[in-house]
């Protein structure tokens, strides 16, 4: 019997690496308009501009935590660039699981979180395609690995492997891990489709059945989360016993 066929891995079949830049995002935006690969990663030690969702901040020290982004080119339409967020998000918790040990939440729609604290997040942003192309899209991703002292404005809130496992993790084989991770989630979402990676991430989810206060276009919307719908949107049961729909799209998408 011969060996069993080599995995074929997308996701970081190429890997370029910085040292300080402004955003992994910004060089994989780039990259992308050049028509850079499916499954091009680009990391850094550090971001002088690293951001989260709607202008907010993502801050990391240097040579600390793992910083990437991951460019992709699934065909879908721009409406459902945001099941991304469920493949990352699904991809980063089972890896933290599975190869570190970790209770790990997903908190919808990005965010990854261990006891309570939030130890990864989730940005996707889409390149739109020349003339004729689809769209790429870049997932980034921040986890928080060899990180001891959060500082004041995130330190109740944050959390990191080290802080939850009392052990420093080799950055290099975390990378790997969690690309393999991602790799596989993304496998998963071409192959068979989006409705199999929501069954993953509900196994993995914490929000359903807690109350939530949600911003959206129409202000904030506040309850208690009673599902998930099938294309990830948030059903919330309001105070006077309504129910409303918040999709992820209006929350990770600029
Ligand atoms: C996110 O935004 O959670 C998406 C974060 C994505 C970061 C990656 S790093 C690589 C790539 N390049 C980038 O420039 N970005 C991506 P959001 O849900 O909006 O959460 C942002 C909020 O999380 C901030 O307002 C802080 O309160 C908090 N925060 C900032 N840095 C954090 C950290 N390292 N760990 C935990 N929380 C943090």
């Amino acid at each position: 019997m011969g060996n069993p066929p080599e995995s074929i891995r997308l996701i970081g079949k190429r890997i370029l690496r910085y040292g300080s830049i402004t955003s992994t995002n910004d060089i994989a935006r780039d990259l992308a308009r050049e028509r850079a690969d499916e499954g091009t990663v680009v990391v850094a030690d550090e971001q002088t501009l690293g951001r989260g969702s709607r202008g907010r901040k993502w801050i990391s020290p240097a040579g600390t935590n793992l910083l990437l982004s991951v460019i992709v080119r699934p065909s879908i339409p721009f409406e459902r660039v945001s099941e991304l967020a469920f493949v990352a998000s699904l991809g980063v918790a089972r890896f933290l699981v599975d190869s570190l040990g970790l209770d790990a939440k997903i908190k919808w729609p990005n965010d990854v979180r261990v006891s309570g604290g939030k130890i990864a997040g989730v940005l996707i942003e889409v390149v739109p395609g020349r003339q004729g192309e689809s769209p790429a899209a870049v997932v980034g991703i921040g986890l928080n690995v060899n990180w001891a002292d959060l500082p004041a404005e995130i330190a109740p809130s944050a959390t990191s492997v080290l802080l939850e496992t009392g052990r420093s993790t080799d950055l290099e084989l975390a990378l790997h891990g969690l690309l393999d991770s991602l790799d596989k989630a993304y496998a998963t979402y071409i192959g068979e489709g989006f409705e199999s990676i929501l069954a993953q991430w509900k196994t993995l989810e914490c929000v359903t059945g807690t109350h939530i206060a949600v911003a959206s276009d129409e202000g904030t919307i506040e309850g208690r989360v009673e599902s998930v719908d099938p294309d990830g949107a948030l059903v919330i049961r309001l105070e006077d016993g309504s129910t409303r729909r918040v999709s992820a799209a209006s929350l990770i998408l600029d």
